[in-house]
């Protein structure tokens, strides 16, 4: 890799006025008419709190920030919060069974590799542009021998 090459991709990965940076975004695949979630990583480099209060999505009816609960007697419940706040100098993850930006109404099926534009929105570093594509979940196989 040239130098060139490399100063500017670390310009790019570092650039430390960019207080609010979103890490490896990605969502699961999803059908026409269902629900998906989008997660990434949300590192905070400034000194100031911020708060994640939306999120939007073309190819999505309706955008929500949900987390999952214990609903008990073994299910998982999922519920609207309002914002995730995430404070100064610190990280906050969105990932598969907690927080996560549910896509809901699909516009169209979105399938493995597709990619989203998704704005995401803060009170303090304002509208925040994201790309992320579209994954498979992970899902254990049960194998029977016989
Ligand atoms: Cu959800």
């Amino acid at each position: 890799m040239n130098i060139l090459l490399l100063t500017v991709l670390l310009t790019i990965f570092s650039n430390p006025s960019d207080k609010i940076q979103i890490i490896d975004p990605w969502m699961r695949v999803g059908a026409e008419g269902k629900a998906t979630g989008l997660f990434f990583k949300i590192e905070n480099n400034s000194d100031k709190a911020d708060t994640l209060y939306k999120a939007e999505f073309d190819l999505a009816g309706k955008v929500e920030i949900h987390e999952t609960y214990d609903a008990g007697n073994d299910m998982m419940g999922m519920r609207e919060v309002g914002m995730i706040v995430i404070p100064a100098k610190s990280s906050f993850e969105l990932k598969p069974g907690s927080y996560h930006i549910m896509l809901m109404k699909l516009k169209q099926d979105i399938k493995k590799g597709d990619e989203g534009e998704i704005t995401l929105f803060f009170k303090q570093s304002g509208e925040i542009n994201i790309k992320a594509q579209a994954k498979e979940m992970m899902i254990k196989k049960m194998k029977h021998k016989h």
